[in-house]
């Protein structure tokens, strides 16, 4: 039997298309935490470290276990709504039976459903408190309205001491242990990807553990609103292999080297007068303590704490006008004429 173009259901091709459409959502919600698995960012649906992982499988276990809360209920209701009911005049109040079973299940199954998630949130507590190795390395980081300080080693061994902002290095498949403090207020340390949220508090020192099991930049953000560039207070943790890490912590230790040429030494004339007050460059006499370290400020990624890719343009546009890009942030912008801020671009890019 032939087909015309009339007789093609219709009705049929239009269920088909909404059927690939549901398909297509389904597969794109389900592929979208795997396809962000390597994504740098916060991306706290996928761990990347065991500070991290049984956090979120805690995570993933009470979802799953609202969802299906959620689920039974509604199916209830919905039989509850289209069960038959006898007519008015044959209702009878109390006689019905059955009822009590419901409260019954229903207690028996919020508690035992409470019991458990307090159980597995309390283990969950447990496996993250303590790394299983003694962490080899602990990192100071102090949070400033808006940027972090990073410092490796301490005063007690001033050669292997120097200090960072914004950026943590660490190797991979190593526990490394946080020192967190506070230069002002509250702020809150979170990387989602890596460990839970730790306060950053005045006067106190919390700790933290962080590891990574792969190389690769996890995002971190200040969790705790601190004040109007609360949420321009991000940083990056880079995870290498050992000896990237090694090579990268020699290369940070050194001191900034001493301007050769004209130009550099105008521009540091520059800095010395009037960024020196605040920040330090180590091997000059530049020893500000209320801001970033800038001894090494090119290695970075990222300037002023996740605002601006760190580019020769970028370094120049954030000196003349800080207080556009981050208003309120503790950086005033400067004006420099042509040839100052050429010959200080010159200067900063030495500082490697
Ligand atoms: C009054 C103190 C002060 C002075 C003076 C000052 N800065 Fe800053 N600077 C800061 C603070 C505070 C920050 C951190 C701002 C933030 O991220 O919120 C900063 C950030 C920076 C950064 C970004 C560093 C990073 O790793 O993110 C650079 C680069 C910088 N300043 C360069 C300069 C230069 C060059 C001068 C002189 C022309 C200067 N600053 C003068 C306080 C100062
Ligand atoms: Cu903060």
């Amino acid at each position: 039997m032939s087909q015309t173009v009339s007789d093609f259901p219709v009705g049929r091709l239009h269920r088909w298309d909404l059927s690939g459409f549901k398909l297509a959502l389904l597969t794109a919600l389900t592929a979208a935490p795997l396809a962000h698995a390597d994504a740098p960012l916060e991306y706290f649906l996928h761990s990347a470290g065991p500070a991290a992982t049984p956090t979120m499988h805690l995570g993933w276990g009470l979802t799953a276990m609202c969802v299906a809360v959620v689920v039974i209920i509604a199916v209830l209701l919905a039989g509850a709504l289209m069960r038959r009911r006898p007519p008015t005049a044959e209702r009878v109040l109390g006689k019905e039976g059955g009822g009590m079973a419901w409260i019954y299940i229903g207690v028996g199954v919020s508690t035992v459903a409470l019991l458990v998630s307090l159980f597995y949130t309390l283990v969950t507590l447990e496996a993250v408190a303590q790394p299983s190795l003694t962490p080899g390395l602990t990192i100071t980081v102090t949070a400033y309205d808006w940027w972090w300080k990073i410092d490796y080693g301490d005063d007690t061994e001033p050669a292997n001491h120097f200090a960072t902002a914004n950026e943590i290095h660490i190797p991979v498949g190593v526990p490394v242990k946080i020192s967190l403090k506070s230069a002002d207020v509250i702020h809150a340390f979170w990387v989602p990807r890596l460990a839970g949220k730790t306060q950053a508090i005045p006067g106190q020192v919390n700790a933290q553990w962080i590891e990574a099991d792969a190389p690769g930049v996890y995002r971190g953000q200040c969790t705790q609103f601190c004040g109007s560039q609360h949420a321009h207070m991000a940083f990056d943790v880079i995870a290498q292999p050992q000896a990237d890490f090694d090579a990268w912590r020699s290369a940070q230790v050194r001191q900034a080297a001493l301007p050769a040429d004209g130009q550099v030494k105008d521009g540091q004339k520059i800095f010395m007068d009037r960024c020196a007050g605040c920040h330090a460059v180590r091997g000059s006499d530049a020893a500000g303590a209320q801001a970033p370290d800038l001894t090494h400020v090119g290695s970075r990624q990222q300037l002023a704490a996740g605002t601006l890719t760190n580019t020769p343009t970028h370094l120049l546009d954030w000196i003349e006008h800080a207080q556009q890009i981050k208003p309120d942030s503790l950086m005033p912008s400067f004006t420099l004429n042509v040839q100052d801020a050429a010959a200080l671009s010159a200067y900063l890019a030495t500082l490697r």
